[in-house]
Formats: structure tokens, C-alpha cells, sequence
């Protein structure tokens, strides 16, 4: 596993400077009694506080209104505003892995949960060992021994089990080198694929080290490490392969993929959209800015003004911070 808690952070959303909550409180009860709702009062203050300052305008709203703050959000909106201010007034930990629940028809887009936490791993490794359940009928652990499991299942297993190394500040090549040469004399240098090696590379190896393996994996393999997969597995394990691979490489830029693909996609995905923006305004959504004006030549701000509307979008827009 992954631990994040040293990574810095580039976030659009932070703690804003005289916090009054009583004030903020008092304005919100106002806003939701006011006939038709006054959506954009709602929308500057729960999407300009940082979590830990929306938790404490709850805790006072709900002293003066004697209400549940959650509560009265859900009466007073509707349709995708609501469920990202019912989002927002999650805490990140407690969303992530309401997502990961809501998203088990998914699951290879678990990854991208898995890899994009910052918090709470023990919540999430109980859910993944509950989806796991779900999918296969049988408990991560009781299938260790036994062989009867697809490939996928065992990339599962191993990325819940699997002990992830710490990064280190040493480099070391010859380690680098060698995981290399595994991985392309597991799949691309031989007939079908062993992919017990590549499992176990990816679940054990630290993320810094990963990146060198994939750059040095060129010397060896006429095709670098995606187009590999692509060609060597297929289905579900191809996908989170992918995935796996793609955050290990650089996780902004796989949040940036994935909010362009869901807003142009038909209807957009209004809910991969909102579970991306919620989760990663506090931590990195700068940086994923960034990477999504590199690879798509239109800033964040310029496809959410295009491909989303309303309320809901005058909240994404807050959230997304300005344009690039
Ligand atoms: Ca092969």
C-alpha cells in the first residue's frame, strides 16, 4: 500500500481566512428557506471551506436550526448539486469509501479509488475484501492456497495483501534492472503471459521505484509497459493493469484522463465528475489542472463551462478554482 501522508499538496480548495461558521450557518439556514431555494448562497460557502470548516458550520447549523445540516440539503436540492454538497459534507475518508461501496458494478474503476487514497487504508482494504466477496463468493484470505482463482482475483488478493514497499532515498539500479528484465521476460519475451510476476512486482515494489522500472523496461521491450499490457491480458486485469499502471506513472494525469473521458462522454458522467472534483479539491486538483491543459489543449475550467450546466456547474467551477 501506498502511504501519501508526506506528499504535498496542491489543492483549489483551502481553509477560508475570518471564518465566521455562526455567519455561515445562519446565511445557509436563510438561503434553503428562501422560496426556490437561493442555490448560489449555498454554493460560494460550502464550496469556498475547506471539510474541517464545513464540519464545523454543520455542527452550527445545526445548534441554530435544530436540524441536521445533511438532512436539509437533501430537501432543499436536487439532482447532481445535491449529491456533490451532500459529497462536500462528507469527510474524504468517509466519501472515498462510500464511492468505492456505490462503484462495485465497477470494479476495475476501484483502482483508481484504491490508488487515489490519501486516508483511512484499513477502510478501504475492508471494502475491497467486501467487493472481493461479492464478485467471487469466498473471502480474500481462505483463497490464498488455493489455486482455483482467476488471474484477476489474484491481482486482488495481492494488492490487499500485499505489503507495499516504503520508498527510499537510495536508488537501486541493479533491483531496477532486474524487475525490468522480469517483467518483460514474464510477458512480452515469452509465449503467453506468467503473470504471477507481474502481480507481484507491481503490488510489492514502492511507487519511485515502479517509475524507474517502467522507464528502464524500454531497454528491454520493443513496447513500453501499457502497450504490453494490451497486447499480453485482456479483460478486467487489463484494465487494472492500466489503471495500476497509469497512477503509478503519474496519478494527476489519470485524474485528468478520467475527467475528460466522463464530461465527453454521451450524458456526462456526472458522477465520476463530481466523486473526482469532491476527492481531490483539498488534495491535488491544482496538479491535475495542470496535467489536463498539457495533454488536452483546453483548461479544466474551459470543459466543465462546456460540458456541464446550471447550479451544477457554478459548483464544479468553484471547486475547480479558476482557469489555466
Ligand atoms: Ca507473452
Amino acid at each position: 500500500m501506498m502511504s501519501q501522508h508526506l506528499e504535498p499538496k496542491f489543492p483549489t480548495v483551502v481553509p477560508v481566512r475570518d471564518f465566521d461558521p455562526d455567519k455561515d450557518a445562519a446565511r445557509i439556514e436563510t438561503a434553503i428557506k428562501t422560496k426556490g431555494v437561493d442555490e448560489q448562497t449555498v454554493i460560494d460557502i460550502l464550496t469556498r471551506r475547506s471539510g474541517e470548516q464545513r464540519r464545523e458550520i454543520a455542527f452550527e447549523y445545526e445548534r441554530i436550526a435544530k436540524k441536521d445540516l445533511t438532512i436539509a440539503l437533501k430537501g432543499a436540492l436536487s439532482g447532481p448539486l445535491e449529491a456533490l454538497m451532500l459529497g462536500l459534507m462528507k469527510s474524504t475518508a468517509h466519501y472515498d469509501a462510500s464511492e468505492l461501496k456505490a462503484s462495485i458494478k465497477l470494479l476495475p474503476d476501484c483502482w483508481f479509488w484504491f490508488q487515489g487514497l490519501g486516508t483511512d487504508e484499513e477502510t478501504l482494504i475492508e471494502i475491497i475484501k467486501k467487493v472481493y466477496k461479492e464478485m467471487f463468493k469466498k473471502e480474500v484470505e481462505k483463497d490464498v492456497a488455493g489455486d482455483t482463482s482467476g488471474d484477476f482475483a489474484k491481482l486482488l488478493q495481492a494488492l490487499v495483501q500485499t505489503k507495499r514497499d516504503e520508498p527510499s532515498n537510495v536508488v537501486d539500479y541493479e533491483k531496477i534492472d532486474e524487475d525490468a528484465r522480469s517483467l518483460y521476460e514474464a510477458g512480452v519475451k515469452r509465449k503467453g503471459t506468467d503473470v504471477a510476476t507481474w502481480i507481484s512486482i507491481m503490488a510489492q515494489r514502492s511507487v519511485p521505484h515502479l517509475q524507474k522500472v517502467f522507464e528502464r523496461y524500454k531497454s528491454y521491450s520493443p513496447y513500453d509497459m501499457k502497450e504490453s499490457i494490451r497486447k499480453e491480458v485482456k479483460g478486467d486485469l487489463e484494465k487494472s493493469f492500466l489503471t495500476l499502471v497509469e497512477c503509478f506513472e503519474n496519478r494527476q494525469l489519470y485524474f485528468a484522463n478520467r475527467l475528460n473521458e466522463a464530461m465527453k462522454s454521451k450524458g456526462a458522467k456526472e458522477k465520476v465528475v463530481t466523486r473526482i472534483m469532491v476527492s481531490r479539491c483539498e488534495v491535488d486538483l491544482m496538479k491535475i489542472r495542470t496535467e489536463f491543459r498539457k495533454q488536452h489543449k483546453r483548461s479544466l475550467y474551459q470543459t466543465i463551462s462546456e460540458h456541464t450546466k446550471g447550479d451544477y456547474q457554478k459548483a464544479l467551477l468553484s471547486l475547480c478554482g479558476g482557469d489555466d
